[in-house]
């Protein structure tokens, strides 16, 4: 039997992932939702655009109407919402906004799924960013979250919604909190894709430095394709829940840096401290600054994940860890 499956913000590093993962079978009709953009331009479609089970349409998740006319038309076996503004320090800019894609446009799906289509299984994008100033390390679902950011609050929201619809009304409503998972298809705002695209950029000749903010930031880095297996595995289970998905490694912003410089065979040389701290080669080139610009108002300083019970009910492992993650990284934006 065909399956249909609905994912929002599908032009995005895990929405177009998953699509081509569930197009691979013959007999899946994924229908993929995203922002109109004037240039027509969606360079993570370009495997799928064309194919016949994929169909794609634009519109606006806050819209109460558009999502209920989607869930009353194709009665999804299943939908995956990604659709957010992701980037945390934007949060701080447009609050409310944040608020109104990031939460309130959740409780709308919940709601039209609930009257509509009861038995369509619902996948919320929740965050380890919800943690926030942590109490304990390494954290799973079940650790105190004291969020701070806009971004994170609304997604929290989000989170404890889900949570409140699968327990109030039966509903297969599961919560994916994910780690930062990164790799090519990354958005270049973010730290990760920002500086292997940098360096790329300066083996090509560009000799401005790379602009950094706080290097000390710890997170647990893994690789998106990965984390797409477990959010399928997520819904193939027989019973919704909430999954932590992380690699259980720590590093540095600063670490990162290091490594991504390592596989140009570059090593960085830090001197000054703060916001004077710079990063030089070995014959004194400048290649890396702090800038204040890119502090945060807020940090969330260190996330560290234990993905114990994903690993240990679902047999979910992350197959990519750091120095791998970043050599993929880096071999593409050299490409
Ligand atoms: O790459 P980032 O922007 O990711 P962040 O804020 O951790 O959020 C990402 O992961 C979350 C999962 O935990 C998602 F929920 C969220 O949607 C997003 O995908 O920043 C990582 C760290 C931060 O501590 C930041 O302060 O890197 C630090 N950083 C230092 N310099 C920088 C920069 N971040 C960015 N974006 N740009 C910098 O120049």
């Amino acid at each position: 039997m065909n399956k249909i499956i609905v994912i929002t913000g599908v032009s995005g590093m895990d929405g177009s992932i998953l699509s081509e993962k569930y197009l691979e079978d013959s007999k899946n009709i994924v229908v993929g939702i995203d922002v109109w953009n004037a240039t027509g331009q969606y360079p993570n479609l370009k495997k799928i655009i064309n194919n016949d089970r994929f169909v794609f349409i634009t519109g606006d998740i806050t819209e109460k109407l558009f999502i209920q006319d989607i869930i009353k038309k194709y009665r999804p076996d299943y939908f995956y919402n990604f659709a957010a503004i992701s980037l945390v320090p934007e949060s701080f800019k447009i609050p409310q906004r944040v608020f109104e894609i990031n939460a309130v446009a959740v409780l709308n799906m919940l709601e039209m799924i609930k009257t509509h289509s009861p038995k369509t299984k619902f996948y919320q994008a929740s965050t380890s960013e919800q943690l926030g100033d942590y109490l304990k390390t390494p954290q799973n679902t079940e650790s105190p979250m004291f969020p701070n950011s806009p971004y994170a609050i609304a997604k929290l929201a989000s989170f404890h919604l889900v949570r409140c619809y699968r327990n109030a009304f039966g509903l297969f409503a599961v919560n994916g909190m994910l780690w930062n998972h990164e790799g090519p298809r990354r958005g270049p705002t973010f730290v990760t894709r920002k500086i292997t695209l940098h360096i790329a950029s300066q083996v090509k000749g560009n000799k401005e430095p790379l602009q950094i903010g706080n290097m000390d930031a710890i997170r647990d880095w893994g690789l998106a394709d990965d984390y797409v297996d477990a959010q399928i595995m997520m819904m193939e289970h027989d019973e919704p829940d909430d999954w932590a998905v992380n690699t259980e490694e720590a590093h540095s912003v600063r670490e990162f840096i290091e490594e991504a410089y390592k596989y140009i065979s570059k090593e960085i040389i830090w001197k000054g401290e703060g916001s004077n701290e710079k990063g030089y080669d070995e014959k004194g080139n400048l290649l890396v600054e702090v800038n204040p610009e890119f502090y945060r108002p807020v940090e969330v300083p260190y996330l560290k994940g234990d993905s114990s019970k994903i690993r240990e009910k679902l047999g979910w492992i992350p197959k990519v860890k750091f120095k791998e993650l970043i050599s993929i990284m880096m071999e593409n934006d050299l490409k």
